[in-house]
């Protein structure tokens, strides 16, 4: 079959401009690829809110690395269009293609065992971090990543009690979510040890899959404005899932 270099750039960037969480970093220590991290194996979003895969994403890479952290410690969840970050010299949609407007979201799990061999799914997540829509400045977390050259930065809360967890950091593109089925939930999970004294203990989780419905208000939107610009004409975006916590 005869494929034209035109239809390859059309359908990379149509179909293919997504993204992948693939390194933490803790107060500005870049730990390295994939290393404490459980990523997809291919950058395709999960779709389906029922997927086992909303947890950490399909299954991909595994790693026996668990990252000590403290809490209030800054983290940064790096993000790439593929793993190692751009696809080609130039790739327009590293980290991300610039279309996929939506919040960036952390949540942590608390597991029983050792958080590089826990399970993804059946956990008690609750969320302690998200970055959505700011109507004034009409920017996304998104489009803050993208600014960040990659990096979402947020601190881990000063309660968390020490353990081991998951911490799973999504991206939600609402390029298309207009339509069921359509918003595109990208994750991984990273795997962390916490330190320190902190007592906190959820008073509530979710589970993924279970937190978020196909028509959540924050899933199943047009985020396009009278002008066709991805800017909800400035009106407030509801984030999915539960607030995030306060301590
Ligand atoms: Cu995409």
């Amino acid at each position: 079959m005869k494929i034209s270099l035109l239809s390859l750039i059309t359908y990379g960037l149509a179909v293919d401009a997504h993204a992948i969480f693939q390194k933490l970093s803790v107060n500005g220590k870049d730990n390295g690829q994939l290393t404490g991290i459980r990523a997809p194996g291919n950058n395709n979003p999960v779709q389906d809110v029922s997927s086992s895969n909303m947890a950490c994403g399909a299954s991909g890479t595994k790693s026996q690395t668990v990252i000590n952290v403290a809490p209030g410690d800054r983290l940064g969840a790096f993000w790439g269009h593929v793993i190692g970050g751009p696809q080609f010299p130039n790739d327009q949609d590293n980290p991300i293609a610039k279309s996929h407007k939506g919040p960036v979201i952390a949540y942590l799990a608390k597991v029983n065992d050792n958080a590089a061999s826990a399970s993804s799914t059946g956990q008690q997540w609750f969320k302690i971090w998200q970055d959505g829509f700011e109507t004034s400045s009409r920017k996304w977390g998104v489009d803050n990543m993208l600014q960040n050259n990659g990096w979402t930065y947020f601190n881990l809360p000063n309660c968390i009690a020490p353990g081991q967890y998951l911490l799973r950091v999504e991206i939600i593109a609402l390029h298309s979510a207009k339509n069921s089925g359509q918003a595109q939930f990208y994750q991984s999970c990273a795997q962390i040890n916490v330190s320190g004294s902190g007592s906190y203990t959820p008073s509530s989780t979710v589970s993924f899959p279970g937190a978020y419905k196909s028509n959540d208000p924050g899933i199943l939107i047009n985020i396009y404005g009278k002008l066709g610009q991805p800017d909800m004409d400035g009106k407030p975006y509801t984030v999915p899932g539960p607030a995030p916590i306060t301590c």
